[in-house]
């Protein structure tokens, strides 16, 4: 080192490294020039002794230090791999840790730090396997409820009270009323009402009614019985309403209900090809295929992923989810027409029951709505799934879309048997379709399913507003035949479908209508549907299905109200009466085949 001054007359330091470059240099060659003056047994003990250090060095050097990179160490940016991939490491374990059944077995243990391999048999190591980590953590909560804002939404609570008050007085913990014999009647012996009913009093900031509710699940919901239930049913309903109340409230008590039902419901999927059987008996944990012959309904198996997956994203558990995607994958494998399914399946052999009928009713339906849901639900990461909910809107559209003759009225049809024949009817329960269209455009699917959407909500609100009831009946078939006479309809009734079971579906779509164009005149229609049911099936103590809607001196009272028209037709209305349209956030939320909403998650 030197110091020199500039020609300005600054000092400078100046450092030569060539001096001591030349130095090494020399230093380099001599001890070069002395290994190799070493005899070959000296040169082996010298490799044997730098061995032996290295060794040392490795084994005594602390395992932390590896781990003690902090995230503003990591060069993300410029791929400093070795840095990223111990970091991930670090991250992996402690998830691991976090989630590890036997974790209290090593209560303490630091992030990082050995554990020792608990002494469990091998079935309990099995469940540990089972554990994939922090479960998928959904998108943040924003639902807030402050009870009945207007009028309308006023009725709507009105009109639940009456009905649970009646629920409450003749069929406390069965699972629906019958209000005019003041009686029950039991289906699966799980209190449907009560446990279908938790959200929609949540929502309503019905607090006292809700609260008798989670009392009763607290103390009386007991699936350790030895009785077959429907998979399907008791999924949606059930386990959905259980799973959306600890959603809403964040209480464990739904969680843990939950997860015994979702267990208890597991040995469904224990058939051949993985499509679950129709009925499983919760106390035996057995399952089989319905009374009525071989196969499970397509729309059943296909409508459970939500609830399934759900479960398995709170609990951490991936074996309710993997059990229930696997059957959607394997659907997306078989052969569809244009992309529509037949509406039976073989649980054993996982193939379509040939030539059955094809439709978007009854027992095909909720296979389209599930398979945009679940998309939604995954956040648009499932590609499958939206592409088959967009092959099968194609063929509905390919298909199944008639007109009516007189006023072009758009509708649903069916395909029946091996010549899929053009049968020109629609079950109410295809009324769903208009609302999960809309809910596909909102999310970037195309512009023109929103027309397809409006056109068979106007076509729904006629099976309404036809009738002098102002209820539309179970089924309606459509003139399709130009024939010369003024007084043709374009609809008609069938003695033995002119039924109404306070079914959601229409007021459903009426909701999402509403819910993503603001047009009022949705609002309208639902508020003159709510005058029918008021008017036509309002009882002394709750409301009631009907005979006849084509009649309203002869309604034919029912005496049975369905657990989901306090599930889903009340809280639609509720819902649809939100002049905000704030209530539940259709970003954040999914909503099952029965209403009540889960959230979406990222993946
Ligand atoms: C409900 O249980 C569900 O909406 C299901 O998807 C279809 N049937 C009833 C309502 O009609």
């Amino acid at each position: 080192m030197q110091s020199l001054r500039n020609f300005d007359g600054t000092d400078y330091v100046s450092l030569n490294i060539n001096d001591s470059g030349i130095n090494t240099r020399i230093s380099s060659r001599s001890l070069w020039r002395q290994w190799n003056q070493l005899s070959r047994f000296q040169r082996n003990i010298c490799y044997f002794v730098i061995i032996t250090i290295l060794l040392l060095i490795f084994y005594f050097l602390p395992g932390d230090n590896l781990n003690s990179i902090s995230d503003n160490e990591i060069d993300y940016e410029g791929g400093n791999l070795d840095k990223i991939t111990t970091k991930t490491f670090k991250i992996i374990e402690e998830t691991h840790i976090d989630h590890n059944d036997h974790v209290d077995q090593n209560e303490g243990a630091a992030v990082g730090q050995v554990i020792e391999e608990p002494e469990f048999p091998p079935e309990i190591n099995q469940v540990d396997d089972d554990q994939i980590g922090e479960p998928p953590q959904p998108k943040p909560n924003v639902l807030k409820f402050n009870g009945p804002q207007n009028e309308r939404q006023k009725a709507i609570v009105k009109a639940f009270k009456h009905s649970w008050k009646g629920y409450k007085k003749y069929a406390w913990g069965r699972d629906n009323v019958k209000p005019i014999s003041r009686g029950y009647h039991e289906w699966f012996g799980l209190g449907l009402t009560i446990v279908d009913s938790l959200d929609t009093m949540y929502m309503m900031a019905l607090n006292e009614e809700y609260t008798d509710a989670r009392n009763w699940v607290e103390n009386n919901l007991k699936f350790d019985l030895n009785r077959d239930v429907n998979l399907f049913e008791v999924t949606i309903r059930v386990l959905g309403g259980l799973l959306s109340a600890y959603h809403l409230s964040g209480d464990k008590l739904f969680l843990d209900k939950a997860t015994d039902l979702g267990d208890r419901m597991m040995p469904a999927f224990s058939t051949t090809s993985g499509v679950p059987y129709s009925d499983v008996n919760l106390g035996t944990k057995s399952a089989h295929s319905p009374k009525w012959g071989p196969d499970s309904s397509t729309s059943e198996v296909t409508s459970i992923q939500l609830e399934f997956r759900d479960l398995s994203r709170i609990t951490g558990q991936p074996r309710f989810e993997t059990a229930a995607a696997k059957v959607s994958e394997h659907i997306h494998e078989l052969e569809k027409y244009d992309g529509l399914v037949p509406i039976f399946i073989n649980a054993n052999t996982g193939l379509f029951r040939k030539h059955a009928t094809i439709t978007l009713g009854a027992r095909g339906d909720s296979y389209y709505e599930y398979l945009l849901k679940q998309w939604l639900q995954t956040g648009k990461t499932i590609d499958y799934l939206r592409d088959d909910y967009l092959l099968g809107i194609y063929g509905t559209e390919k298909h199944l879309v008639r007109r009516t003759a007189k006023n072009k009225y758009l509708f649903i049809a069916e395909l029946i048997g091996v010549s899929r024949d053009m049968k020109p009817k629609m079950d109410h329960l295809t009324c769903y379709l208009p609302g999960t269209l809309a809910l596909g455009v909102h999310h970037g699917l195309p512009d023109e399913h929103m027309t397809l959407a409006k056109e068979l909500t106007n076509t729904c609100y006629q099976t309404y507003a036809i009738q002098p009831t102002f209820l539309a009946p179970e089924i309606t078939y459509f003139n399709v035949q130009g024939i010369e006479d003024d007084n043709q309809l374009d609809m008609y009734v069938k003695n033995t479908d002119a039924h109404n079971l306070l079914r959601p579906e229409f007021i459903e779509s009426l909701f999402y209508m509403w819910y993503f164009t603001g047009n009022k005149t949705y609002q309208d229609w639902g508020w003159k549907i709510f005058q029918g049911f008021e008017n036509y099936t309002k009882v002394e103590n709750g409301y009631t299905s009907i005979g006849n809607v084509r009649n309203p001196l002869n309604t034919r009272p029912r005496d049975m109200t369905e657990s989901f028209w306090y599930a889903e037709t009340l809280k639609y209305l509720y819902l649809l009466f939100d002049d905000t349209r704030q209530l539940v956030d259709l970003d954040r939320w999914v909503f099952n085949s029965e209403g009540h909403p889960l959230p979406m998650y990222e993946i």
